[in-house]
C-alpha cells in the first residue's frame, strides 16, 4: 500500500482527494519542492524546506506547519512508503474557494500535499553527458520563486525532448538564464561560471552545493551572466537539479562541447558531490566514481 501526506495526516493514496475548485488545480496558485531521498534518508532537507517556506511565503501563502513538524512528517510518509532510493514531492496551494482571481479572504486552509516516487541515480547519462537545446527563455520575472506554473518549462523541456535531448538551456537575448528543469554551469579557463541568483533563475539547492565544494576544494568560481558565446566557446558545460546531479552536457544544439565527453572539472565535482551524499546520507552502493 502506498500513502501520502494530505493535510497533515498520512493516508492511503487511493483515498486522497481534493477538491475541483483548489487553487493549485485550477490556478497554478501555489509552490513545490521536490527532496531526493539516498539510503532512506532526505538529502539536503533544511534547505528545502526553507526554499519551500520562502516560495510560499513570496505569493503570501502561510503554510500552516511549521518546518520541524513537515520534517517529521515527511520521516514519516518516507517509513511508511518503504522508500530507500527516489523522492519526495511536496506542494502547497492557496487552498479551496469559489473560483476568483482575487485571493480568498477569511480563514481559507491552503492545501498541503506530499507522496514518494521511487527512482534510481542516472548513472548512465551521469557517466556519458547529456544533449541539450537552446531555446529563448519565455518565462515570467519572477523564477525565482519555485512556483506550480510551470508552463514556459514544459514547453521547453518538450521541445527538448522531440529533438532527442535531455533538457533546454533557456537564454533571455544573448544572456544564458537556466535550464527547464535545472541551472546550468560552464567552465572557461579553469573557472567554474553560473547565472547569480537572482529573479530570472531558481536558486538551485544543487548549484549552492557544487559552489560550496568549489569554494572548498580551491576551484575557482564566479556567480554572473554568461553569454551563448561564452557558452559555445566553453570547455565545459554541465547541468544541476536535485535529481540529475552534477549532470555533464557534451552536446548543444548538435554541436559537441569541449571534447564532446565530460570534462575533468565535472567530473571532479561529480565525484566531491558524491562525497557529499554520503556524508548527509550514508555509503551509496550504486556510486559512479
Ligand atoms: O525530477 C526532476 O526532473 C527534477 S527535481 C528538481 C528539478 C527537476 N529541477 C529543479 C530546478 C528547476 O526546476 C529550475 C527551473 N531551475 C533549477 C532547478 C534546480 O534546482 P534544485 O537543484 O534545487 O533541484
Amino acid at each position: 500500500m502506498e500513502f501520502v501526506f494530505l493535510n497533515g495526516e498520512i493516508i492511503e493514496r487511493s483515498k486522497a482527494k481534493v477538491d475541483v475548485e483548489d487553487r493549485g488545480y485550477q490556478f497554478g496558485d501555489g509552490v513545490y519542492e521536490v527532496i531526493r531521498i539516498y539510503n532512506g534518508k532526505m538529502f539536503t532537507l533544511d534547505e528545502h524546506l526553507r526554499r519551500f517556506v520562502k516560495s510560499a511565503e513570496s505569493i503570501g501563502i502561510s503554510i500552516p506547519f511549521t518546518s520541524v513538524q513537515l520534517s517529521e512528517m515527511l520521516k514519516e510518509l518516507l517509513i511508511k512508503n518503504n522508500l530507500e532510493t527516489g523522492n519526495i514531492y511536496m506542494q502547497v496551494t492557496r487552498g479551496i474557494a469559489p473560483r476568483n482571481h482575487v485571493f480568498p479572504t477569511g480563514n481559507v486552509v491552503p492545501t498541503l500535499v506530499a507522496y514518494t516516487i521511487k527512482g534510481v541515480r542516472p548513472l548512465e547519462s551521469l557517466k556519458s553527458g547529456v544533449k541539450a537545446i537552446l531555446t529563448e527563455d519565455i518565462r515570467w520575472l519572477r523564477c525565482d520563486i519555485k512556483s506550480l506554473n510551470l508552463l514556459g518549462n514544459l514547453l521547453a523541456k518538450q521541445k527538448a525532448s522531440e529533438a532527442g535531448c535531455f533538457e533546454a538551456i533557456q537564454h533571455r537575448g544573448n544572456d544564458v538564464t537556466e535550464g527547464s528543469s535545472s541551472n546550468i554551469f560552464i567552465v572557461k579557463n579553469g573557472t567554474v561560471i553560473t547565472h547569480e541568483s537572482n529573479n530570472l533563475i531558481l536558486k538551485g539547492i544543487t548549484k549552492d552545493v557544487i559552489l560550496d565544494l568549489c569554494l572548498a576544494n580551491n576551484i575557482p568560481v564566479e556567480e554572473r551572466t554568461f553569454s551563448l558565446t561564452e557558452l559555445n566557446d566553453a570547455e565545459e558545460v554541465f547541468l544541476s537539479s536535485t535529481t540529475s546531479e552534477v549532470m555533464p552536457i557534451i552536446e548543444v544544439n548538435g554541436k559537441k562541447m569541449g571534447r564532446g565527453v565530460p570534462g575533468p572539472i565535472t567530473r571532479k565535482l561529480q565525484g566531491l558531490f558524491e562525497r557529499e551524499i554520503e556524508k548527509q546520507c550514508g555509503l551509496l552502493v550504486d556510486k559512479l566514481i
